[in-house]
């Protein structure tokens, strides 16, 4: 399984972990692929990550021992040194969802496609937290098309082929006026202009 914990990519704590029993058969510890293991410390009440040999780096947070430590928490990270100096209080989210999956905040995992479809489907509703579906840019105008993102870097011969298509569609509402003697009419409509 992979454990998605949100430290940088140089992280020295392994992303890849298999399961098993602890001593007392009632929880499960997990073992990373490489050097570190993720455990429960009784007599410190806190769940750790730990590096084989290696005291001084460690992750840890407080835990009543009865949930997992899944889903975004408080860990206070010692000795990650390709990541961070010294210790840091992180916000880690540590979950084993795959890539066609959401991770709620909670540790739990649901389909990527009922992220932001106006139902609840996390335990704690954070597939339904900022669903800010598009961020309008400061120097965006809503009249004007744009040209293609990457056209400051292109040649600029040839401008036409380097605008984005744009979808037009015309609803007639009604004719208002028709007058053949002018050679005028008159027409309500809806103009709809996409890209
Ligand atoms: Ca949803």
């Amino acid at each position: 399984m992979h454990f998605h914990l949100g430290l940088c990519d140089r992280s020295i704590f392994d992303t890849k972990y298999s399961w098993t029993w602890d001593k007392t058969g009632l929880y499960y510890i997990f073992r990373g692929y490489q050097d570190t293991m993720l455990l429960y410390n009784e007599s410190l009440a806190e769940w750790r990550l730990e590096i084989y040999g290696r005291t001084d780096v460690y992750a840890r947070v407080n835990s009543t021992r009865r949930t997992y430590p899944f889903g975004t928490l408080t860990w206070e990270v010692h000795g990650d040194e390709a990541c961070q100096e010294g210790v840091k209080m992180l916000q880690l989210n540590v979950h084993g969802c795959n890539q066609t999956e959401y991770n709620c905040d909670d540790g739990s995992c649901v389909a990527i496609n009922l992220r932001c479809d106006g139902k609840i489907d996390c335990p704690d509703k954070t597939d339904e937290v900022h669903c800010n579906l598009f961020e309008e840019d400061a120097s965006y105008i809503k009249e004007s098309a744009p040209l293609e993102e990457d056209f400051s870097t292109m040649n600029t011969e040839n401008l036409e082929s380097k605008k984005v298509d744009v979808d037009v569609e015309i609803d007639v509402l009604s004719f208002l006026e028709i007058s053949e003697v002018d050679g005028f009419t008159s027409i309500q409509l809806n103009l709809r202009l996409t890209w």
